[in-house]
């Protein structure tokens, strides 16, 4: 039976003062779940506050990002080591929007799913396809790719300190959900790719669900067999709507 996992991805929101309230209510709400693991990755320069306020505490935290290169000469950039020095759990590698806006392809996404394995943190690969791509009707040959890119260059086994999420892209703050049996069937694709590989650890791998999930529809969704939580935008940044999500993934 595998955990039910949801994370928040607070993307480029948040302050200090919000940060704390939004914190403050989900530890009185998370008391109330039984299987849910929550986590919420915010911003990096937030790091140090949310471990204050999260330690010792059910909620686990990471970061949105990671750099590939280890320290060094690297102007603006934030290594996975010093993401371990804030007790981050998760660190998500290759967000559509990293892929997009930032021009991360499919080689870079798999170095910096090594660097983020290599400090000892667990990282959580965005995998999905366009609009574009789903209507050609190749969204798997575009999953399956970009989960290639590291199963070709780094093994099977490395999945076994990962989580995975398939967020398609033309789902990502639209409002637009794909449908719970669209979000399963790449879930289970997902799954057989690595199946085929290794059985065991197919079985055992978290497979989180992305795109405009909200509180309203998180129950159908999460009711899928393959689907094991969900990396939420939008809707974790709202206390009550994050802890209803969650109380959806039990
Ligand atoms: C997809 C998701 C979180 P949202 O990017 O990763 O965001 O729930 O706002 O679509």
């Amino acid at each position: 039976m595998r955990q039910p996992l949801v994370v928040g991805n607070w993307k480029m929101n948040g302050s200090a003062a919000t940060n704390q309230h939004l914190l403050a209510d989900l530890l009185a709400g998370c008391s109330s779940l039984t299987r849910c693991r929550m986590g919420v990755c915010p911003p990096f320069v937030y790091l140090a506050a949310i471990q204050a306020q999260l330690q010792g505490s059910p909620i686990v935290w990471g970061a949105q990002n990671a750099s590939q290169h280890a320290p060094g000469a690297y102007t603006g950039e934030i290594s996975a080591s010093m993401l371990q020095d804030f007790g981050c759990t998760y660190v998500i590698v290759g967000h559509s929007e990293r892929r997009t806006l930032y021009l991360e392809n499919d080689g870079i996404v798999a170095e910096k799913f090594a660097a983020v394995q290599a400090a000892g943190l667990t990282p959580i690969l965005c995998v999905g396809e366009s609009l574009e791509q789903r209507e050609a009707g190749v969204t798997e040959q575009v999953v399956g790719q970009q989960l290639d890119a590291i199963l070709n260059t780094q093994g099977v086994e490395v999945f076994d300190n990962c989580v995975i999420a398939y967020e398609p892209v033309w789902a990502i703050g639209t409002g637009k959900t794909a449908t719970p049996e669209q979000a399963q069937a790449v879930h289970a694709f997902i799954r057989r790719q690595l199946a085929e590989k290794n059985q065991p650890l197919s079985e055992k791998i978290q497979i989180l669900y992305g795109g405009s999930v909200k509180g309203s529809n998180a129950n159908e969704l999460f009711s899928m067999p393959d689907i094991d939580g969900g990396l939420i935008g939008g809707a974790s940044l709202k206390a009550e709507e994050f802890l209803t999500i969650c109380r959806a993934s039990e």
